[in-house]
């Protein structure tokens, strides 16, 4: 039987109830292909914060790097500033563990509705590739004078070529592997943006020439988010800088349903370091602890862990489960219009397993 060590870092809010779920589903699936997987949990987070001062210890990395892979629930609480928990943890993980690539896909499933006139399931499906370690959540930056009236705060965006050309290629590389429109759109602000950016465009002109076989564009980002909405269909493979893929991962998501369903991968695509699994949705304070948190992007996110673990059989039965829980409508959770529970849509996940 092969064993595998995941790191369980539920964090705060909804967090909580959705790695719980992912875990059962990860179970089911480990009994039905003979896999074991050994579950480390850690109470890193905000309650952490409170007792500690800072969201995780200080040997955190050095921890999670005995992993074989991670998951994540949620980092967020409504009294502790948002920059707090983002940077004490999510950010510095990403950062410390190297894991440059942020896969966030966006399908429109059967049996969800798009607030978009006229799209079938299936008509949208798109990847969004964000550059995700450095750019413009580089913690570059900081205040003179500070909480004085001539207060003034610098944050300054970080752009290498050696940062844009190997997301920039892992999206190449996705692109030609999902062999769908093979399309790579590369999203900037140049105009305005003229060091940082200008270098990203030079370079993907430059990772484009390579791969003579997949057709490129180049969009700015006001225009990028615009044509989400207006032609989402239209879409395959999408790189963008960190902010900016954030964002626009965000549209993704809604147009396809809900953030409810997004899931994201932080690759380190060379396996130099585990790489970390998360839903892309926050803590929602407003719904925790209900038992109406989606569970789905985070059970799809431990489809894609799978997946990267070499583990091609039981990724696709866990998103496969996802899909016809879905399409029988026994998985539609508040956020999609049904009234399903955590509990229910993840049982009838594990139930369509087998
Ligand atoms: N699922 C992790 C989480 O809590 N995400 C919320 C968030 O603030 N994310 C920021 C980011 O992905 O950079």
């Amino acid at each position: 039987m092969q064993r595998y060590s995941i790191a369980l870092l539920p964090g705060d809010g909804i967090g909580q109830e959705v790695v719980a779920a992912a875990r059962r589903v990860l179970e089911a699936a480990g009994e039905r292909f003979a896999l074991r997987f050994d579950f480390k949990p850690y109470d890193w987070g905000s309650d952490y914060y409170f007792q500690h001062g800072v969201m995780m210890p200080v040997d955190a990395l050095q921890r999670l790097r005995e992993h074989d892979a991670l998951l994540l629930g949620a980092v967020g609480h409504p009294d502790i500033p948002d920059h707090i928990t983002l940077h004490g943890m999510l950010l510095p993980i990403r950062r410390g563990l190297d894991l440059y690539a942020n896969v966030r896909p966006a399908v429109l499933f059967q049996g969800v509705n798009s607030p978009l006139k006229g799209y079938a399931a299936g008509s949208i499906d798109l990847v969004v590739v964000r550059e995700n370690t450095e750019g413009e959540y580089a913690p570059v930056g900081g205040f003179v004078h500070h909480h004085h009236p001539a207060e003034v705060a610098v944050q300054t965006a970080v752009f290498t070529r050696q940062g844009c050309e190997r997301v920039i290629r892992y999206a190449f590389d996705l692109a030609g592997r999902r062999g769908g429109k093979r399309l790579v759109s590369s999203i900037t602000k140049s105009n305005a943006q003229s060091y940082g950016m200008v270098l990203w465009d030079r370079v993907f002109r430059e990772i484009a020439a390579e791969y003579p076989g997949i057709r490129t564009e180049s969009l700015l980002v006001d225009a990028a988010a615009m044509d989400f909405v207006r032609r989402p269909s239209e879409f395959d493979v999408v790189v963008a800088s960190n902010l900016f893929g954030d964002i626009l991962s965000d549209i993704a998501a809604i147009v396809t349903g809900s953030i409810g369903l997004a899931a994201s991968a932080n690759l380190d695509p060379g396996k130099r370091n585990p790489s970390l699994f998360e839903p892309v949705h926050g803590s929602a304070p407003d719904i925790a602890g209900r038992g109406i948190a989606n569970p789905l992007a985070t059970i799809l996110a431990a489809a894609m862990m799978l997946e990267h673990l070499g583990l091609d059989e039981a990724a696709s039965a866990v998103d496969g489960s996802v899909r016809a829980a879905l399409a029988s409508g026994a998985a539609l959770t508040p956020d999609l219009g049904g009234s399903a529970t955590t509990a229910s849509a993840t049982a009838a996940v594990i139930a369509n397993l087998g």
